[in-house]
């Protein structure tokens, strides 16, 4: 129920009932505030692993149970799409609006027209490129330039522990959905590190739009572009797994002749680690339902909330992934 027009009806049941006085009648209350929050979430698609788990999470926090309205969109990973969903949330006049931003630009205008309506948006996992912060509320993610210096970090102490770290070593770069805040801040930290360690060398990058299936067909133009890649760095899980099934497929062994360092961390990929065809995965937490619940209620309660809220994130690997995976929420 909107605080704005439960204030608005009050203010009119005030004037009908003095009306109602004046003429001996009383005029019922208007349909009673069901003080439900109603939430419009505009989320990126079903792509991966990460993303169902992202979904789920949201759908399992936003009950009618916790005193919340749901409207979810899957926009198929297209912008236009989310726009479209905002502009219907608009429409429905919800409480808030949430959006997982499938890239980063394009949103000044439909961003203008929900704060024109006097709705909050939050942004939850990926981030937005705006020129007037004051568009969003908060937001809460991955912090994704930090995850790709890790991988960097993981693979150069993997490589002086196996003995290889003054060897030149030809890697390949399976990047996510371009201008997706994961993938610019992964690729960032990636690149940075590899140009940093003159032993590492990149042959070639190329988005494989964080699905399995486009991850493999990319990763097997690669392998028959170069016979010498040692490494491949995968910008999500799910791309790691279709790398490995091109790797097989060439009569390579995907975590011995060829390393992966991927990121997620979702179920699979330690599945994958314990099974050694994937050497790491830097977290990235998708349970963000419960956070941006706690944003609301602060907001609802009248305080404020902090604008960027990393959510914490470790690196497993090959060696820890066993011991960690019964502690694992996705
Ligand atoms: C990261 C998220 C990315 C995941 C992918 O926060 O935006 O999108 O890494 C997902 O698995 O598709």
């Amino acid at each position: 129920m909107k605080k704005r027009i439960f204030a608005a009806s009050l203010a009119l049941m005030t004037l009908i009932g003095s009306m109602a006085f004046a003429s001996g009648q009383s005029e019922a209350s208007s349909a009673a505030d069901d003080g439900m929050i109603t939430v419009g979430y505009a989320q990126v698609g079903a792509e991966s692993d990460w993303r169902t788990a992202n979904t789920e999470s949201f759908k399992s926090t936003f009950v009618e149970a916790n005193g919340y309205k749901l409207i979810f969109d899957d926009a198929q990973q297209k912008q236009e799409n989310q726009i479209k969903a905002i502009r219907n949330f608009i429409q429905q006049d919800v409480d808030y609006i949430v959006v997982a931003p499938v890239v980063e630009t394009g949103w000044e205008t439909v961003l203008g027209e929900a704060k024109a309506a006097g709705i909050p948006v939050i942004l939850s996992d990926r981030m937005m490129d705006v020129s007037d912060p004051s568009l969003y509320t908060a937001w809460v993610g991955g912090n994704f330039y930090q995850e790709g210096v890790d991988g960097i970090l993981w693979l150069n102490n993997y490589l002086k522990k196996i003995g290889r770290d003054s060897e030149n070593i030809n890697c390949v770069l399976l990047q996510g959905t371009i201008g997706s805040s994961a993938q610019v801040g992964r690729t960032q930290g990636i690149t940075e590190g590899i140009d940093a360690n003159p032993n590492l060398t990149l042959l070639a990058k190329q988005t494989g739009e964080f699905t399995q299936a486009k991850g493999q067909e990319v990763m097997e133009s690669f392998l028959k572009a170069y016979s010498d890649i040692d490494v491949v760095f995968a910008e999500n899980d799910n791309m790691a797994f279709g790398a490995i099934d091109a790797i097989k497929a060439v009569g390579k062994v995907p975590g011995q002749d060829i390393i992966i360092v991927s990121f997620d961390a979702v179920h699979e990929a330690f599945v994958k680690m314990i099974a050694g065809e994937i050497n790491a995965s830097v977290e990235c937490n998708p349970l963000h339902g419960p956070r941006v619940a706690e944003i609301i209620q602060i907001l609802e309660a009248g305080g404020s909330v902090d604008k960027i809220m990393y959510v914490v994130e470790e690196v497993f690997d090959m060696f820890n992934a066993e011991e960690k995976l019964p502690t694992r929420q996705y």
